[in-house]
């Protein structure tokens, strides 16, 4: 791979060149407005190291969205390199179709079982979250049609929900605009407001405290659920802390209701940890976090730390074992499914998170340590409405009014102000709508946290200069 290591050398502006006419003419990039990307010229990203990403031209960016949240173990880890390569060189492609497996997938799958919520001691392989999430719904559907039950066919998400893009899981997500280019979502998909306390008062359920306003979305979830009919629906899917939607943290009350209502109509519950596994949230999965018991479980992105194209679902006693003593075939599976290279590379992953305590570390270290320093660096701000967090996780909501929690019209675009500022100033920080949103990866140490959050500091401060606040 070619690197340019020298800032603005004449070569390095020369192949800068040729690499963004090549993608100009020929690439069309996911969820990019295709002719101003060309205008504006793409950036070349060349290599990685920790926490820091460098472009053709030789910039340094903090990437403190761990890619799109999944570098667990930061870039550039031989270990994983090595597990890759050696599986290269040794079994570069082989499926599990014709009654095979091999060692690699069958060490993950075990190594996944042992991290897995209780219970959950089967997987099935896929190559992406959304490809998870499509198979997590024909596994539901087919669970309802085992246990004699064939009209419980509604998928319930949320609101601002993020599931993926395939047509499936693309109904699934509760993103809005993610749907009219493609006449989604498909019949059968039905939606539930989201626990997403900041927008409470902008949204009419007026001015109520978070606990009172966790206890109101269940409430409205449980009216949701009774109006279509319980008996007609297969299944709750949720992101436990919702990642691309903003995020989302539910306040306290919002899980146990919602796990209670689950139980109480007999609806699977699907939790999407394809943001929150593998120590993003201090513990291997969301769902712990929240003390829930799934009934199956979507995984992807730190499975492998984003290394290799590799997801999961794992299933829980009741439909795993439904599914696993079926006497028919299980008509599904891609030709990638526990790919050994993937799989090589997951299992070495969780071994590093395993032997360096990354998840321990999120839990009581370098969790709190990011979530104390975000607070006070962000809390009295007079651009920030509200400061959450979780974990390794964190959104800095910028408001035009503080006190009366009132949103910026979304034409003033001042997420992506503030993004386009940090992007200047060497930091990746993503904007949602106008939150701004801090993944780092799981290795960050206290002294890049404060690299972070000094960058993430001016870049708030100029975005409020541009609005005339400060
Ligand atoms: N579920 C969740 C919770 C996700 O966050 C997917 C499923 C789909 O995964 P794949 O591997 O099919 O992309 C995701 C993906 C963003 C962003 O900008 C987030 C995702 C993907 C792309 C962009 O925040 N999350």
């Amino acid at each position: 791979m070619p690197r340019a290591k020298k800032k603005n050398s004449e070569n390095s502006k020369k192949e800068t060149r040729h690499w963004r006419s090549l993608d100009a003419k020929h690439h069309i990039h996911p969820f990019t407005q295709t002719q101003s990307l060309i205008a504006e010229g793409v950036r070349v990203i060349t290599r990685a190291k920790g926490i820091y990403l460098w472009d053709s031209e030789g910039h340094k960016l903090i990437d403190a969205m761990s890619g799109l949240w999944c570098v667990q173990v930061g870039y550039g880890n031989k270990q994983l390199a090595r597990a890759g390569t050696e599986a290269l060189n040794t079994l570069p492609y082989y499926n599990h179709f014709f009654k095979t497996t091999n060692p690699w997938t069958a060490e993950l799958a075990a190594a996944l079982a042992r991290i897995l919520p209780k219970g959950h001691s089967r997987v099935l392989f896929a190559n992406s979250g959304s490809e998870a999430n499509d198979t997590a719904l024909k596994l539901i559907r087919y669970y309802w049609n085992l246990a004699g039950k064939p009209e419980k066919k509604i998928h319930l998400s949320r609101a601002y929900s993020y599931h993926g893009v395939t047509m499936a899981s693309a109904s699934l997500s509760g993103l809005t605009p993610m749907h009219p280019q493609w006449d989604l979502p498909l019949p059968g998909f039905a939606k539930a407001p989201a626990p997403y306390w900041y927008g409470a008062k902008s949204g009419g359920y007026g001015d109520v405290e978070p606990e009172e306003f966790g206890r109101v979305v269940a409430k409205e979830t449980e009216k949701v659920i009774l109006e279509i009919g319980p008996n007609r629906i297969a299944s709750f899917s949720a992101e436990p802390v919702q990642g691309a939607g903003g995020l989302i943290i539910p306040p306290k009350s919002y899980w146990p209701e919602i796990a209670e209502l689950c139980k109480r109509h007999d609806i699977l519950l699907h939790t999407d940890e394809v943001i929150t596994g593998f120590g993003r949230t201090g513990e291997w999965f969301g769902s712990t976090t929240f003390g829930l018991e799934p009934d199956i479980m979507t995984m992807a992105k730190g499975l492998s730390s984003g290394y290799q194209p590799i997801s999961a679902v794992s299933l829980g006693p009741r439909m795993g074992d439904a599914i696993a003593q079926a006497r028919e075939e299980l008509v599904h599976g891609y030709t990638y499914s526990g790919h050994p290279v993937a799989s090589a590379v997951a299992l070495k992953n969780i071994e590093v998170i395993r032997r360096e305590g990354l998840v321990g570390r999120v839990k009581k270290r370098i969790g709190p340590y990011f979530q104390r320093r975000v607070r006070e660096t962000f809390a009295e701000h007079p651009l920030v409405g509200e400061v959450r967090g979780l974990g390794l996780l964190a959104g800095i909501e910028l408001v035009a009014d503080r006190a009366a929690r009132k949103f910026f019209p979304r034409e003033k675009n001042v997420g992506t102000i503030c993004r386009d500022h940090c992007f200047r100033n060497g930091l990746v920080m993503r904007a949602i709508r106008d939150t701004m949103v801090l993944a780092p990866p799981l290795i960050i140490s206290e002294a890049e946290v404060d690299k972070v959050l000094d960058k993430a500091k001016l870049c708030v401060d100029l975005t409020a200069r541009d609005l005339g606040v400060m």
